[in-house]
């Protein structure tokens, strides 16, 4: 049994894409799962595969929009006894909306963006983590992205919630240095999940372009590196860790076959 076995992993963002993949990685560690979405019917799929594959662990599945603070905090009081003691918690909940200039974007899907990105990764962070310092335990790993490195046209908005993840991040490692605590931002290149079907409104085409002639990332990839980061040894805190497929270099420099 590795280091992980045993624990209690908190995802937000489970029922596709990277959340999914890291509910997954983690069962594979023997940790006890919560998975949180808006998808309750997909998080009980997950719930049923995963306790076929790995009837060991414990899975906890809720309904919960990480853009409803009041549903964050009563979700997290209400955890069933044998999950309260949350070990990491994966913010990963996120979304892009269009490709709109700034001139453009509506005042819709900045709100969006910013209430899931930025203010739901917040809410979820005040409402597990001041435990996890009582404890003195705890891992909170943030899913960044190259767009919080980097701003690209069209992309002002996400780039901009991204950038504050980075930010967020950064001082919240500062906050909690006197601390057991961790923190890790993993930011990923071009992965190919949902992201792009939900950036293009459902359109599965223009989804499939922004792919298009390169190996993308999985969600797997990612899981991978935030299992390796969750994994470490309680004194070793990877902090910042970007990830590319082979074919990018940036967000400008991406090479097609
Ligand atoms: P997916 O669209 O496949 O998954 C996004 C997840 O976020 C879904 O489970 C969705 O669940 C959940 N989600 C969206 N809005 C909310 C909300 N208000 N409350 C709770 N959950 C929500 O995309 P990815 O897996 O690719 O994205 C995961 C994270 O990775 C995001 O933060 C994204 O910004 C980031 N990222 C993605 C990259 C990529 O190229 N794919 C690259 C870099 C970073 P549901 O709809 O059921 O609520
Ligand atoms: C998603 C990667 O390049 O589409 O965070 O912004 S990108």
């Amino acid at each position: 049994m590795g280091r992980l076995a045993g624990q209690t992993v908190f995802i937000t963002g489970a029922s596709a894409g990277i959340g999914a993949s890291c509910a997954r990685h983690f069962a594979e560690e023997h940790c006890n799962l919560v998975l949180t979405a808006r998808r309750l019917e997909r998080l009980e799929e997950l719930r049923a595969e995963l306790l076929a594959q790995y009837p060991e662990i414990q899975v906890h599945v809720v309904a919960l929009d990480v853009t409803k603070r009041a549903d964050v905090f009563a979700v997290v009081d209400a955890l069933p006894e044998a999950f309260k003691n949350v070990d990491v918690l994966v913010n990963n909940a996120g979304l892009s909306l269009g490709l709109d200039h700034l001139l453009d974007v509506s005042e819709e899907s900045v709100n969006i963006m910013f209430d899931t990105n930025v203010k739901g990764l917040l809410n979820v962070t005040q409402a597990i983590v001041p435990a996890m310092k009582q404890r003195g335990k705890g891992h909170i790993i943030n899913i960044g992205s190259v767009a919080g490195k980097q701003a690209y046209a069209g992309g002002s908005i996400y780039c901009a919630t991204k950038h504050a993840v980075e930010a967020m991040s950064q001082a919240l490692t500062q906050e909690l240095v006197n601390t057991p605590l961790r923190v890790t931002l993993v930011a990923p290149g071009l992965v190919q999940t949902e992201f792009s079907v939900v950036r293009f409104h459902g359109n599965q085409d223009k989804a499939d372009s922004v792919y298009k002639g390169l190996d993308p990332l999985t969600g797997d990839d990612i899981a991978e590196v935030v299992v390796f980061a969750a994994s470490r040894p309680p004194h070793v805190q990877i902090n910042d860790i970007l990830v590319y497929p082979t074919q990018q270099a940036s967000v400008f420099h991406i090479h097609r076959n």
